[in-house]
């Protein structure tokens, strides 16, 4: 059995991996570090993320940082439906996953800084707004695709629609009446047993 320890508290990035990890069925151990505890930005912590930030992991003594390559990586190493098949659905779902990281996740992530996180005399309704507004097209874009398929890859749940779900948790809040396909297909991915768990796991009532 594989040794695995995962850091970094539910409530952050972190969750992605936990939904992973439950998602394959792998037990593990978790250090909750908090992503503003000081001694994150000190060894030990350092010598495994010299970022100094969370999530990252240790499988078999191999660190790994970076919360969606870890999903990859796991997807690869314990199998099951999840991986791509074949070097054609690796390609598309490295092609997902970049894409929601790049095309989302900053502009999502300052939509809910800006509504919800930030403490209300920093937020900027302006940044809320015009991150709003840069969404709408790659949402517009996803909606368009999961009209064509059930999933981003293969006709199957994959780590494609893990990581891009997961990179898009914050527009569970969103009222997109003009995104049926994508909301059915957030929805969906984030009904999955491992999702619920991982979102218990940071507190959420579900
Ligand atoms: N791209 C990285 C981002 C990691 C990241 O920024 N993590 C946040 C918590 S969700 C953090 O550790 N912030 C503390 C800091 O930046 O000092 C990933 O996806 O793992």
């Amino acid at each position: 059995m594989a040794s695995i320890k995962l850091y970094g508290v539910a409530a952050s990035r972190s969750f992605r991996n936990i939904w992973m990890l439950k998602e394959l069925g792998l037990a593990f151990d978790h250090d909750p570090i908090a992503f503003n505890d000081p001694a994150l930005k000190a060894p030990p912590y350092t010598d495994v993320n010299p970022n100094g930030r969370i999530p990252f992991i240790v499988v078999d003594g191999m660190p790994l940082f970076e919360s969606l390559a870890i999903n990859l990586y796991l997807a690869e190493k314990f199998g099951s439906s999840v991986a791509g098949a074949n070097v054609e659905e690796r390609g598309q779902i490295s092609q997902w996953t970049l894409w929601g990281a790049t095309s989302v996740e900053t502009d999502l992530g300052n939509w809910a800084y800006h509504t919800m996180f930030l403490p209300e005399a920093e937020r900027k309704p302006e940044v809320a707004k015009q991150s709003l507004e840069n969404i709408k097209k790659p949402l517009a874009i996803l909606d368009g695709e999961l009209a064509k398929r059930e999933y981003l890859v293969g006709n199957r749940f994959t780590v494609a629609d893990l990581n891009v779900a997961a990179v898009c948790y914050r527009a569970l809040g969103l009222d997109m009446p003009d995104k049926p396909h994508f909301k059915a297909w957030l929805a969906k991915c984030w009904a999955r047993p491992a999702a619920l768990e991982a979102r218990r796991a940071r507190g959420d009532k579900v």
